[in-house]
């Protein structure tokens, strides 16, 4: 028995009402667990939720990433609108999918960022932890995989300044530990990031294809033709290195290189570069349904192998 959700997908909204969101879903939701994911150099906490619609799911446990970055606003109004899908869908495929696995969705990576885009920045990038003339780090280049080993800068000014050592940031730290005590039930790290229209697979720091790389390709395809179907937008399938660059230092490939988690993938959502990171909020709820319509065919395939 839940209430009417206090969200809209028609704009988008601040680190507070997401979070207030979130915690009036847990409250009232019994299927629903507020989870406190991490913590931030600013002190903020980083939330999410899990998920759970009966018990024996454990074993396909799907994590979902959003706002790594902090400028890329339509990947965690993308991740809200499909938690409340999750939530309130009648469509039996959805209804299947959705209750067939266990969830953690945690919008925002990094709240100190979001906060600083919505205050002062629209088009930061990296966290709020400062270092010598600069501030921030770039989130996904500071796991402790294959850190700094190439595609991130050591310099404190740059945008992809992968910090002082792996797991250097307050929210890099703690997310992964959290996500380490989750690792065992994981079936699904998906994250979000924007804009490309791309949908990637590890790794970022060589061009080396992974040992499921022909699975998640394959795959992947199919959940592209899904994505175009609704309103014929188009993806490119691949590799990070082989359709984008190289970038090393990143989430997925953490969780890959140390969990081997089977079903990794990383979208780049809307659009191709007219808007970019300023997607405007009339196309947050078509992003969502496409997107999400390509999740559900991803997961979908995964089940039936
Ligand atoms: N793109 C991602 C970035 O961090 C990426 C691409 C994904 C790299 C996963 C490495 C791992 O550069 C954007 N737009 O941020
Ligand atoms: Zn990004």
């Amino acid at each position: 028995t839940r209430k009417s959700v206090g969200l809209e997908w028609t704009d988008y909204h601040t680190l507070d009402e997401i979070n207030d969101w979130l915690k009036d879903l847990a409250s009232t939701n019994d299927n629903i667990e507020l989870v406190t994911a991490g913590k931030t150099y600013e002190g903020r906490d980083i939330l999410g939720v899990k998920v759970s619609f009966k018990a024996g799911n454990e074993n396909r446990t799907v994590f979902i990433e959003s706002n790594i970055h902090a400028r890329e606003w339509i990947s965690s109004a993308v991740t809200t609108w499909m938690l409340n899908e999750i939530l309130t869908s009648k469509d039996s495929e959805v209804r299947q999918v959705a209750e067939s696995h266990d969830w953690y969705f945690v919008p925002v990576f990094n709240p100190d960022g979001f906060v600083y885009t919505h205050t002062t920045d629209r088009l930061w990038r990296k966290t709020r932890v400062p270092y010598s003339s600069c501030y921030g780090a770039d989130p996904n280049r500071n796991w402790d995989y294959h850190f700094n080993d190439g595609g991130a800068s050591p310099s404190p000014c740059s945008e992809t300044y992968c910090g002082p050592k792996a797991f250097s940031e307050p929210t890099t730290k703690s997310l992964s530990e959290f996500i380490t005590t989750i690792a065992p039930k994981l079936q699904a790290y998906i994250a979000f990031h924007s804009y490309s229209q791309l949908l990637l697979l590890p790794y970022g720091y060589t061009s080396k294809h992974l040992e499921n790389y022909q699975e998640l390709y394959d795959v992947g395809v199919k959940a592209a033709t899904s994505l175009a179907k609704r309103y014929g937008t188009k993806y490119e399938v691949g590799n990070i290195v082989d359709v984008l660059y190289v970038a090393s230092g990143g989430s997925m490939d953490w969780v890959k290189g140390t969990f081997g988690t089977r079903i990794t993938y990383t979208y780049e959502l809307r659009d191709t570069g007219r808007y970019g990171f300023v997607l405007p909020p009339d196309q947050i709820i078509p992003t969502a349904e496409e997107t999400f319509d390509s999740l559900v065919t991803i997961l979908q395939e995964f089940d039936k192998s």
